[in-house]
């Protein structure tokens, strides 16, 4: 192939993405609860051995390319949007607004918003260090946050409290630090109380988000279900407004089974919100576009989730990989990644009609004659037969996701 000039590359790319095919129509797409973060198309390559690859892009034109994809969802934190200096000032009121017309005019709603508790260097001893100011200010950064969701009409509020850790051991008391993390959250659900119910809204659901390692050393609420302990542990006044955004690339990084997971959030009713993604496990947070990795668990995990009847978001939290331009962002990574979620997604349902699987697992559940219910041997022996159905379960869940069940095969 001969060298592509420079001007035809995107007109290369913009092929090829129409010879693959299998895009669903933006109104396709927008009846699903998919949401885009504004970090993620906006983020630029950047990691501390990377230097950034794309340029700045600011949320107007996120928010119209999302309208123009078929997302139909923004989520934002406070910084990515107001810079840290004018938190709450007049400035902020003007940026509200200039966002509140973005969503107008290209038909978005923001589902979601979340404070940035983690980047900026006043959190460097997070935002429960042991410095009163340090804590006053969070709250206010949360209790505004939770102002700027009833403002521009949210639903759900998320906390990565990332920098709730430490770097070296035995100078933090975890048990003083989580007391205090807790006093903030409770200042975010009373401020939602009251902002509630002088605007005539529903309060915000309070989701927490965890991640095993990253940024810090050590994390003090490394998993979902270390934040399911905390959530009861009575630290928060209001226990019922505080849920779980659970991030599946968050869960699978410490070797979790991320459906797993989903599954002790979905029995502790917790699960609110989603953040969607792939990645490896025991790597860093590489926050790969879903589907790309595992889409064998993705798919188990849609089943679970459309079994359980989950109508919370599905965030696009990830990042479109270093070598992907700025077109490419929205050119192929969001379109994608959208599409393999909903064709994941349309898969769950045939997997849950399948005949053969349902009559698998009824079997299962019926089990083999009745034995002596003493004897130990005997009642093994009478469901031998019957638990090679889990194998059988298994291969059809791969016939059904590589289109094997209606009659894909090779003849040699
Ligand atoms: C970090 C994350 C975060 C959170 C976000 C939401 C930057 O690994 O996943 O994204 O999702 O802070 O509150
Ligand atoms: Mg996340
Ligand atoms: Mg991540």
């Amino acid at each position: 192939m001969n060298p592509i000039p420079e001007n035809q590359q995107q007109a290369f790319v913009s092929r090829l993405m129409k010879a693959c095919g299998g895009a669903y129509s933006p109104e396709v797409r927008r009846k699903y609860f998919i949401s885009g973060p504004q970090w993620a198309a906006a983020y630029q390559g950047q990691a501390l051995f990377h230097a950034p690859t794309r340029p700045e892009i600011g949320f107007q034109e996120i928010i119209r390319k999302y309208s123009e994809i078929g997302i139909g969802y923004w989520t934002t934190h406070d910084t990515d949007v107001i810079p840290t200096y004018a938190m709450g000032t007049d400035r902020q009121n003007e940026i509200v607004a200039e966002i509140q017309k973005a969503l107008r005019d290209n038909g978005v709603q923001c589902s979601m918003v979340t404070a940035e508790t983690f980047h900026h260097a006043v959190w460097s001893a997070s935002p429960a260090a042991e410095a009163p100011q340090v804590r006053e200010y969070a709250k206010f950064r949360v209790c505004n946050t939770v102002d700027i969701g009833h403002e521009l009409g949210a639903s759900f509020a998320v906390y990565w409290p990332g920098s709730l850790g430490y770097y070296v051991q035995g100078a933090i008391d975890e048990t003083q630090t989580l007391r205090w993390y807790a006093e903030a959250l409770n200042a975010a659900c009373d401020r939602d109380i009251e902002v509630a119910q002088k605007n005539d809204r529903q309060t915000l659901k309070h989701c927490l988000e965890a991640k095993p390692f990253e940024p810090q050393a050590e994390i003090l609420l490394p998993t979902s279900d270390a934040m399911l302990g905390f959530i009861a542990s009575g630290l928060l006044t209001h226990p019922e407004m505080v849920g779980l955004n659970p991030e599946y690339l968050h869960e699978l990084m410490w070797g979790a089974a991320p459906r797993a997971a989903l599954a002790r959030a979905l029995v502790a009713g917790k699960l609110f919100h989603f953040d969607i993604n792939d990645g490896y496990r025991l790597k860093h947070d590489v926050d790969i576009g879903v589907g790309l990795v595992n889409p064998l668990d993705w798919l188990n995990v849609l089943v679970l989730l459309r079994s359980h009847a989950y109508n919370g978001p599905f965030n696009l939290d990830y990042k479109p990989p270093r070598t992907t331009s700025q077109f490419g962002v929205f050119e192929v990574s969001f379109p994608t990644a959208v599409d393999r979620f909903i064709t994941l997604w349309e898969i769950a349902g045939e997997v849950m009609t399948d005949p053969i699987i349902k009559e698998a697992m009824d079997a299962l559940k019926a089990g083999g004659p009745l034995v002596d219910p003493r004897d130990a041997d005997a009642i093994f022996a009478s469901n031998r037969e019957l638990l090679t159905l889990h194998e059988l379960i298994a291969h059809r869940l791969v016939q059904i996701l590589l289109g094997l069940h209606r009659g894909r095969i090779y003849s040699l």
